[in-house]
């Protein structure tokens, strides 16, 4: 497991193009990092690459100045050159070995997982953390699978060590079923971003989280 692997926990906030838009980039990275995000990922499905790159790197320098974590979304190499702190694979995305190759021993490799066999291979491919979803039905992702709820989330908690982020439909109020359920992080991105105030909405999911008991801890 990369050495800042061990950071996925809590909320796993999100500038995604769509709803904010690549000029919106900026304000976006900085509501998040003011409101107590610590991992933000870049998501720019229809993006040309070099704007995903100039996109990558603002968010870069906000990240770096507010110590979270930067995940760049699908493109190994554009997180490879804006010195991110990891990627994000989908099944169809670059194998992880290969990722690995690329972005060395450090970075972190998060791979999408829909089942536990699906889990099970990533653990056993190298991947850092796992996302896990759609848990709940969601309009962000236009291809996304059919809803996995909350028992296929406790199953694939049993069945690997590495952190697992739910996906899918979170929201501030259903995300706390959700950590019960097993998930070590919540990503949430309309649940944010469709929100007309980030940086609150932010500290409000943050304060939750950190709540004493309000989540299982992690088993590492
Ligand atoms: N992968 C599985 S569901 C999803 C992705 C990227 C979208 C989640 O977005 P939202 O708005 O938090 O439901
Ligand atoms: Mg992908």
């Amino acid at each position: 497991m990369g050495k800042d692997a061990i950071k996925i926990r809590g909320l796993y906030a999100f500038i995604d193009a769509a709803y904010v838009g690549m000029d919106g980039v900026e304000e976006a990275v900085t509501g998040l990092v003011s409101g107590g995000a610590r991992i933000v990922q870049l998501r720019a499905k229809d993006a040309a690459p070099r704007d995903i790159l100039i996109a990558a790197r603002v968010i870069r320098e906000a990240a770096t100045r507010s110590g979270a974590l930067f995940i760049v979304n699908d493109r190994a190499d554009i997180a490879m050159i804006a010195g991110a702190d990891g990627v994000h694979l989908g099944q169809d995305d670059l194998p992880v070995a290969e990722a690995r190759s690329l972005l060395g021993p450090d970075r972190i490799i998060g791979l999408s997982t829909h089942d536990v066999k699906e889990a099970v291979e990533a653990e056993a491919l190298g991947a850092d953390y796992i996302s896990l979803g759609p848990i709940f039905p969601t309009r962000t992702k236009k291809d996304a699978q059919a809803p996995r709820g909350l028992p296929l989330l406790s199953e694939v908690r049993s069945a690997v060590r590495l952190p697992i982020v739910a996906i899918g439909g979170i929201t501030r109020e259903n995300m706390e079923e959700v950590f019960k359920a097993g998930a070590d992080s919540v990503a949430i991105i309309s649940g944010i971003l469709m929100e007309q105030d980030i940086k609150a909405r932010v500290a409000s999911i943050v304060s939750i989280i950190e709540r004493p008991g309000a989540y299982q801890s992690p088993p590492w």
